[in-house]
This record gives C-alpha cells, sequence and structure tokens, in this order.
C-alpha cells in the first residue's frame, strides 16, 4: 500500500513538471516571433535624452528613466503626453499607438528635447 502512494507521489510530480514545460513553451513561442520589442527605453542622464531619437513600431511603450540627481519631466510638443517631475530613479512611460514623429521636452530645462518617430516596420 505504501508503495502506491508513493507510486502516486512520483507521477503527480512528474505531471506537474511536464504541464510547466509545455505551459513554458506556450508562453516562449510568441516572443519568438514578436517583430519589434515591447517596450524601448530612454535614459535621463547629464541633462540628455539618451537616445535623443529613436524610431519605434505602434504599440511600443517607451519607458522614460531619470538617472540624474536633478529632477527632469518628459513633454510632448503636441501635448499628447506629459509627465509629473521625475526624481532620481523615476521612471515615465507612455505607449505609442498611432504612427507620426512625437518631438518632446524636459518642461524643466526646455533645451533637454527628443523624439520618438512611430513607423511601421
Ligand atoms: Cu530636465
Amino acid at each position: 500500500m505504501r508503495k502506491l502512494f508513493a507510486s502516486i507521489a512520483v507521477n503527480r510530480v512528474r505531471a506537474t513538471a511536464i504541464a510547466a514545460l509545455l505551459l513554458g513553451a506556450a508562453f516562449a513561442v510568441p516572443a519568438l516571433h514578436a517583430a519589434s520589442p515591447a517596450s524601448v527605453g530612454v535614459d535621463i542622464s547629464k541633462f540628455l535624452f539618451n537616445a535623443k531619437e529613436i524610431t519605434v513600431a505602434p504599440g511600443t511603450k517607451v519607458v522614460w528613466t531619470n538617472h540624474d540627481d536633478t529632477p527632469h519631466s518628459v513633454a510632448a510638443n503636441d501635448k499628447s503626453f506629459s509627465s509629473k517631475g521625475l526624481d532620481t530613479d523615476d521612471t515615465f512611460e507612455h505607449t505609442f499607438a498611432n504612427e507620426g514623429d512625437f518631438g518632446y521636452i524636459c518642461s524643466v530645462h526646455p533645451f533637454m528635447t527628443g523624439v520618438v518617430h512611430v513607423r511601421k516596420p
């Protein structure tokens, strides 16, 4: 009787392991076929947006991270997006649904400029 229970337990563990592998494969496949990354980062460092110009596909999320000790912001010229003041290590994200050229500035330091070009791949 003890042996039988032990055997059932082992089979359960095996079934769980196989299910986990199959589940992992199911999630891995779409990632391999993705044409472009879902998210792109822009660093804010030394009073510059880096990269200053990026080109992304529609639907891409852009994430800005402030690495300076000074607060900065991200404000679209066409007002389509605007962050609050970002302290050190704060992030701001915006997903670009439509094609176009989206210039932006830091509203605290308007000489800081950047552009997001949104183009179909
Ligand atoms: Cu700034």
